[in-house]
């Protein structure tokens, strides 16, 4: 499918957010800076933090208009990012609507390791340039999770993070929303078709969808606990504290509200034994 056919998402344009600021269709390596030296100008770029080897045209398969993402083990859940560390450039966003439409298998998977999973994500420009930082958010607008629960079905979850390090410089606090998922016996099982996964970023708000359909949401101030919401439910999910004891940290009073200023790197993610095809990613704004 050409990005060039695909309509405005109706939840981006109800929230004024109908400028297109970032797209790709994958039609070639031009967007994308393969010469690991971090140059202006680009969508992407194959050098990577954290240590991570440089990508290569094995590991960005692009035919068709679909890159293939599937990096060896090292560094894999990093992804293909918009942002590059040794040249300090790149796409940085606050607040919009980000989506992109992929593709991953669901069945004849071998063993995956945690965290090298399909995703799409976005984290605080801070963390990812090598800057010291106090507080930044992340907001994962798909991660595909393989579910113990139901035969290592692949599910989608969205999640909401917190990286907090004001109250203690020795201590990462953190607290998560997360999809339905986890919370109880609803499970959003995932195909090995395309599906387009989507985040609305606004004040105070962030609703993630699938196709195009509210999956659920996210509700923070200052001073006020965060609030969970799933699809069109007025009524707030409990805590995830409350389901999952283990599961992060209890929000604070103004949890979140971090993603009001925070600027964001985004990422696409798979792995050489979870390859992920991305078609095209979108990010619309105000
Ligand atoms: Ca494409």
């Amino acid at each position: 499918m050409s990005l060039k056919n695909v309509p405005i998402p109706a939840a981006a344009e109800a929230a004024g957010m109908t400028k297109l600021v970032f797209w790709d269709d994958f039609d070639s390596y031009d967007t994308i800076d393969m010469s690991g030296e971090g140059k202006p100008g680009y969508n992407w770029y194959a050098d990577r933090p954290y240590s991570n080897p440089t990508l290569t045209k094995e590991d960005l398969v692009i035919k068709d208009s679909v890159v293939t993402i599937r990096p060896e083990r090292a560094g894999a859940a990093v992804g293909l990012p918009t942002y590059s560390r040794k040249g300090q450039t790149g796409f940085v966003y606050n607040k919009g609507y980000a989506e992109a439409r992929m593709r991953f298998p669901v069945s004849g998977l071998g063993e995956v390791v945690r965290g090298q999973i399909p995703a799409f994500w976005a984290l605080g420009v801070d963390d990812v340039a090598g800057r010291p930082w106090k507080h930044i958010g992340e907001l994962d607008i798909l991660e595909a999770v393989r579910a113990h629960q139901i035969d290592n079905a692949v599910i989608y979850t969205g999640t909401l993070h917190d990286h907090n390090r004001l109250e203690s410089p020795q201590t990462r606090l953190c607290t998560n929303t997360i999809n339905a998922t986890g919370y109880q016996d609803q499970f959003d099982v995932l195909d090995d078709d395309w599906h387009t996964y989507a985040a609305l970023w606004d004040e105070n708000y962030v609703a993630w969808y699938l196709d195009n359909k509210l999956m659920h949401s996210a509700r923070y101030a200052d001073g006020e606990l965060p609030e969970y919401f799933y699809r069109d439910d007025p009524t707030p999910l409990p805590k995830a504290e409350d389901v999952w004891p283990d599961y992060g940290r209890p929000a604070w009073p103004g949890a979140h509200t971090i993603m009001n200023t925070d600027k964001m790197v985004l990422f696409v993610s798979g792995h050489r034994d979870w390859p992920v095809d991305v078609d095209w990613v979108r990010v619309w704004q105000k």
